[in-house]
């Protein structure tokens, strides 16, 4: 058993977890450079990772210190901060496809939602199958914004450049381009707002199964934290009402995790401020949660 430290290096403060002897590993990506409304996202990993001590180790869902039974090491801030954001693409995409070949779970942090899509490329180039499971207030499906393809709102669009299924949950704001693209493609289906996932607990458990049945054997899951409704979860540089919240979100996870392969995750959009810690709390607990799930969920 391990005690609780209150450092915070690393996630969790956990100690002793070395590269070589993990099986997850945690990304964190600070970048902030196309975000368009609030600014702060850079900041999301260290305040995430400093929050991140607080959590109980012991996981009631499993009756157990859970990260001890996988390993679970943090890796240095990925030196992202100032590049343009075609290069940052291509910098996680790197870093991401020598991490697969080493055979580790990648959980990154961010960061705004720009850091996915070089992801999902490395995963995709590993995972013949796969889809992309995304959280969000956003559509995130714009070509190109603000002068780049590789913008924050475009996180999804480029991720179908690797993936021909991306399964989108939350949304609530998406532009006119956006849906008729949606719509052009006969996608309408796999873009579930929070009123069509559902109120009551009969709708949400029909739709969590659609889900399942929609995505394909390898799945990506990408979570904008934004997709939480501003209520419990705040401190995001572009906050939407009426979102879900975090008991929506671990269902729909657990149920992927036990019914899909899951090959990684991210985390982002998480733009701390100062006093109101729940935000980093919830984002921390969250990036345990999923990896708990990805080691420990029985099939
Ligand atoms: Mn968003």
């Amino acid at each position: 058993m391990h005690k609780r430290r209150t450092y915070a290096k690393t996630f969790g403060g956990f100690e002793g977890q070395t590269y070589k002897n993990s099986k997850a590993v945690v990304l964190p990506v600070p970048y902030d450079k196309t975000s368009s409304y609030g600014k702060g996202a850079d900041k999301g990993p260290a305040a995430l990772i400093a929050a991140s001590p607080q959590m109980e180790y012991y996981d009631r869902e499993f009756d157990t210190e859970a990260y001890l039974k996988y390993g679970l090491h943090t890796l240095p801030e990925l030196k992202v901060r100032t590049m343009p954001p075609e290069k940052m693409f291509n910098t996680v995409f790197k870093k991401c496809e020598q991490l697969l070949k080493d055979g580790k779970f990648v959980g990154m942090i961010g960061g705004e939602h720009s850091i996915t899509p070089g992801a999902v490329k490395a995963v995709a180039a590993k995972y013949k199958n796969l889809s992309v499971l995304h959280w969000d207030a956003h559509g995130d499906l714009r070509e190109s914004y603000e002068g780049t393809k590789y913008s924050h709102a475009c996180s999804m669009k480029r991720s179908y450049d690797y993936v021909d299924t991306v399964i989108q949950v939350g949304i609530r704001s998406i532009s006119q381009e956006e849906i008729d693209w949606v719509k052009k493609n006969k996608y309408m289906d796999r873009i579930y707002s929070p009123s069509r996932f559902g109120f009551d607990a009969k709708t949400k458990a029909k739709s969590i199964a659609k889900i399942v049945s929609q995505l394909k054997k390898d799945v990506y899951i990408s979570i904008d934290l934004d997709g939480f409704d501003p209520s419990f979860l705040p401190a995001t540089g572009t906050p939407e009402p009426g979102g879900l919240n975090w008991y929506d979100c671990l269902d729909l996870m657990r149920a992927v995790f036990k019914h899909k392969n899951v090959v990684g995750f991210d985390v982002n959009e998480l733009a701390p401020i100062k006093g109101l810690p729940a935000s980093e709390f919830m984002a921390a607990l969250l990036v345990y949660k999923l990896f708990n799930y990805k080691f420990l969920l029985k099939k």
